[in-house]
């Protein structure tokens, strides 16, 4: 079995010049886009080193999944990393040697070395990770390039590269069963030259976010809408047939269950079990009528009522997804 590390250049024949030195042990494939700066000289010097040239494309992730379609072997250990030694090369025995246990191993990185900023942006992304992507919430950092896999574990054929996140497309395409660990690496500063990424990557993130959740949001969204009417209808149609607070409680009450149906066949595709779903989703449900009308309540004594209440909707909203996502029809 072999191991390869994949590094994803552009313009970074300074970094690799020292870097390489220390990979000597492991196949390296270098994707490089063209840098034009001596890339190809450094590589040449390196017996163990594979350089892919790609002439007509740009962009880190479909680099990184050249690299991993290039190799033969099915039953490859594979471990992509950076060039400029933010990912500390240290650590790549620790990821091999784990990689014999487990199938994927997500690189974390040292928190306290961070600046305040990037602390935050990692505890943001991790968070909205996990409500959009269920399958992250096993990993320490949904934004790490640093990570390794066993290529069989994959199912490759579905991943869709697509900007700089290709970790999160390997992880969410994993097969059935996979086994899921850790390597913790110290965030360094870059070594030579500039980031070519900068804020991009959170824009980016947050369309790869969206996809890799497959429209759940906005089916759930709509599910929501689809309520308000079942609501409207039934309490039009019981109305005056009895005390005007039931009619809303029964009216209420059946859009809940009509939401669950519609959300756990179309949003959830039956994710997990119905008895366990739906008293969680009602539980959900309720609190966020709650936090609507409270929201609601409070802002009306800033703001144009309208206005407050389509804030207490919102923020209801956000409520319910997330904790459906994670608590109604959370996987395990
Ligand atoms: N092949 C290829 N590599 C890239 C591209 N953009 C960035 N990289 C490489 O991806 C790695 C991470 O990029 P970097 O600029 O350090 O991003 P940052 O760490 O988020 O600031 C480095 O090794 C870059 O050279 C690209 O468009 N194509
Ligand atoms: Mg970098």
């Amino acid at each position: 079995m072999k191991n390869y590390v994949i590094i994803p250049t552009y313009s970074e024949a300074e970094n690799l010049r020292e870097l390489l030195k220390l990979l000597k042990k492991f196949n390296v494939i270098i994707v490089d886009d063209y840098s034009g700066d001596g890339t190809k000289e450094v590589c040449d010097r390196f017996v163990n080193v594979r350089l892919m040239t790609r002439k007509n494309e740009r962009g880190l992730a479909s680099a990184v999944m050249d690299g991993i379609l290039s190799i033969k072997d099915r039953n490859a250990k594979v471990v992509v990393m950076d060039a400029d030694f933010q990912h500390d090369p240290k650590k790549l025995p620790e990821f091999f040697k784990k990689l014999d246990e487990f199938d994927f191993i997500c690189g974390y990185r040292e928190k306290s070395k961070m600046s305040g900023y990037r602390k935050l942006m990692s505890k943001t992304a991790k968070m909205l990770a996990r409500i959009l992507i269920p399958e992250t919430k096993v990993i320490d950092d949904p934004m790490s390039g640093y990570f390794g896999f066993k290529l069989n574990s994959v199912n490759l054929s579905k991943v869709e590269p697509e900007g700089y996140k290709i970790m999160l497309d390997i992880l969410t395409n994993l097969k059935p069963n996979a086994r899921i660990g850790s390597v913790r690496y110290e965030f360094n500063r870059r070594k030579f030259g500039d980031s070519k990424l900068g804020s991009r990557v959170i824009l980016n993130f947050l369309h790869q976010s969206i996809r890799l959740n497959h429209h759940r949001l906005i089916t759930f969204m709509l599910v929501g809408i689809s309520g308000v009417f079942v609501n409207e209808a039934v309490a039009f149609i019981l109305h005056g047939h009895t005390q005007l607070y039931i009619v809303f409680v029964l009216s209420a009450e059946t859009s809940i269950i009509t939401n669950f149906i519609l959300n756990h066949v179309f949003t959830f595709k039956r994710r997990t079990k119905f008895t366990k779903s739906f008293p969680r989703y009602n539980l959900i449900a309720l609190t966020g009528l709650v936090i609507n009308v409270l929201v609601a309540v409070y802002l009306s004594f800033f703001i144009y009522y309208l206005v407050a209440n389509l804030v207490g909707i919102l923020t209801a909203f956000v409520f319910n997804y997330s904790l459906s996502e994670v608590f109604a029809w959370n996987k395990d």
